[in-house]
Parts: C-alpha cells; structure tokens; sequence
C-alpha cells in the first residue's frame, strides 16, 4: 500500500490567525485576573472584573516543556484603557531565560514592549506583517493602542515557560498611555 497524503493537524486563518485543530486551546484573560497590572487602581476597580482584556489561540503539537519542539499561537488583546492605559497582555519572561520567540503583526495596531533582565526597556510599533524577534533574557508585552482587536501571532521553544513571578514584583518601567488621542511611553505609575 503507498503512503497516505494527510489532512493538516492544525489550520490557520491566513487574515487573523485564528487556531483550529485538535491540538489547539483557547483561552480568556478578564480584567479581574489582571490585578497589579495597570497603574491606576481606581479606574482598575470601577471596571467590571468579567471584561475580556485578551484571547489566546495556542496550538502545541507537542506538550509545554517538551525540548526542541515548537509551540504556536495567536493572542487578541481587545480595544480598551484602563485609566489612560491600553489594555494589554501580562506579559512574561521565559522561565527558561535564554529562550526567544517570534510575534508579527496581524490585525490592528499596538506596541510590543520587552524588557531585559536589568529592566531596560524597548517598544516596537506592531502592525498587519510586522514582524518582531523577542531575544533570550527579553520580557514581552503586547499593547493594543487602536480602536480594533490586536491579533498577533507567535512562535515560541516548547521548553521555554512562562514566568509571571518576575513581571509581578518589579513590572515593566514603561507604559502605554493616551495623552491628546495618541499613545505615548510614559515611567509614571510605576508599579
Ligand atoms: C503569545 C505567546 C504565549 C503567551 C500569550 C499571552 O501568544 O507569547 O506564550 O502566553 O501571547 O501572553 P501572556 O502569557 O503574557 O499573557
Ligand atoms: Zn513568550
């Protein structure tokens, strides 16, 4: 008997990279799990807890931790502020440090923020086909700074885990607010 061709495991939305497969999740981020994110507690506490900040599509071919494999997602951080913050992911540093990743720009327009170990931070301006590489040792954050969905895509070592901890304690020293319509770096509100 020859070879079968097979049906893809896993199918991508070319415009929006929505996830489809048996190996794909989905997941939500609301407002009430986003505690200590945003700088103003006030505007962060009259907003109600069951707002949806972001979505994540992730396929994973092979299990979180695996060594030498490759993980793929799409996250979709809704339009929104808190205060004057743009809603935006938690962001993370790999738990294996020396791990990058690979984000590019789908739908809508944002900012990537990434951090070092020593809290140097850069921003990126991500849009339809920008493409951005995360280094090793680089905390990443991603920012909707439109009016519409932000979908980006990304790429990742199976090994490389998240770590939360780091950004928890210390944040990013940058954030994305809205000063006269546009989106500025500011160091105020520092967490
Ligand atoms: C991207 C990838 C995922 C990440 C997701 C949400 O899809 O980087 O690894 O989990 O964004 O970001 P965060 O984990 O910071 O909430
Ligand atoms: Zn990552």
């Amino acid at each position: 008997m020859s070879a079968m061709i097979s049906a893809p495991r896993a199918v991508m939305d070319l415009k929006n990279g929505a996830l489809s497969g048996e190996a794909v999740a989905k997941s939500v981020k609301t407002l009430g799990e986003l505690h200590g994110v945003f700088a103003d507690t006030e505007a962060f506490a009259s907003l109600p807890g069951e707002t949806v900040v972001y979505r994540v599509h992730m396929y994973a071919p092979v299990a979180e931790q695996t060594e030498g494999g490759l993980l793929f997602g799409t996250s979709y951080v809704q339009p929104g502020k808190v205060g004057g913050e743009y809603f935006m992911t938690k962001g993370h540093f790999h738990q294996k440090r020396d791990r990058g990743e690979f984000y590019w720009g789908l739908e809508g327009r944002g900012v990537l923020l990434m951090m070092d170990e020593q809290g140097r931070c850069t921003a990126e301006e991500v849009t339809p086909g920008s493409l951005h590489y995360i280094p090793g040792f680089t905390a990443h954050r991603l920012v909707n700074t439109g009016d519409v969905t932000l979908a980006v895509g990304a790429c990742w070592p199976s090994d490389a885990g998240h770590d939360y901890g780091s950004i928890a304690q210390t944040g990013f020293p940058l954030r994305v607010v809205e000063r006269n319509g546009l989106p500025v770096l500011t160091k105020e509100g520092r967490a």
